[in-house]
């Protein structure tokens, strides 16, 4: 038991929902419905997201957690992306309380098989419901499929814990690994979607200066 162990007042209709789900004992312990609240922000131009802005499971499973981006579901055609900033929200519950508010947030190639090679790595801290950003500057170009993971190898727990929304996206498809079946994390990506000539004449641009 100890701290992990679900206490009895989350035991609600909603967790029962969750129960049906084919992930065995371990659910109980790395998922927590929170009650629905709004996040600040939600998809806006500029803004890749696939969660709906309105938060509903805690989540702190396992050691890495991760958003596959596929850019065309944004921006059809394109090919890259300049990505000026991550966003990621995160969720303080004090019956499921952190060891480390640190995490690194990374960002990976990679289509939906899963996350291929890392193109950066930064280390950031949590805040509990409040947006956390990685910024680049200059803006880290990504190609058409990327990841955005919150590696939390720093905790003993899989925390700082991650906020993820109910139910599936605008896409139909599941974007969120794991336990992405039930909802979509709040991670989120603000930059520039590149069409092949524009990631061209980026390209040259680059090799100018
Ligand atoms: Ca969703």
């Amino acid at each position: 038991m100890g701290n992990r162990s679900i206490s009895s007042v989350l035991l609600s209709a909603t967790l029962a929902l969750a129960a049906a789900h084919a992930w065995g004992g371990a659910a109980f312990s790395s998922v927590s419905p929170v009650d629905p609240f709004p996040v600040e922000g939600g998809p806006t131009d500029g803004v890749f997201a696939y969660d709906d802005g309105s938060a509903f499971w805690l989540i702190w499973d396992g050691t890495s957690r991760g958003v596959w981006f596929d850019l065309e579901d944004f921006v059809p055609g394109a090919c890259a992306a300049e990505v000026d900033s991550l966003e990621f929200w995160f969720y303080h519950n004090s019956s499921f309380p952190w060891d480390t508010a640190s995490f690194l947030a990374e960002v990976y190639s990679g289509d939906e098989g899963g996350p291929a090679t890392l193109i950066a790595q930064v280390s950031v801290p949590a805040e509990h419901y409040a947006p956390c950003y990685a910024v680049f500057d200059p803006p880290l170009e990504v190609p058409v499929d990327f990841w955005v993971v919150v590696n939390t190898e720093m905790s003993g727990g899989g925390w700082p814990s991650l906020l993820m929304d109910d139910g599936p996206n605008f896409t139909g498809a599941q974007h969120s690994f794991p336990l992405g079946d039930m909802g979509d994390y709040l991670i989120r990506v603000r930059g520039d979607a590149l069409s092949g000539l524009s990631r061209s004449t980026w390209g040259r641009l680059k090799t100018l200066f």
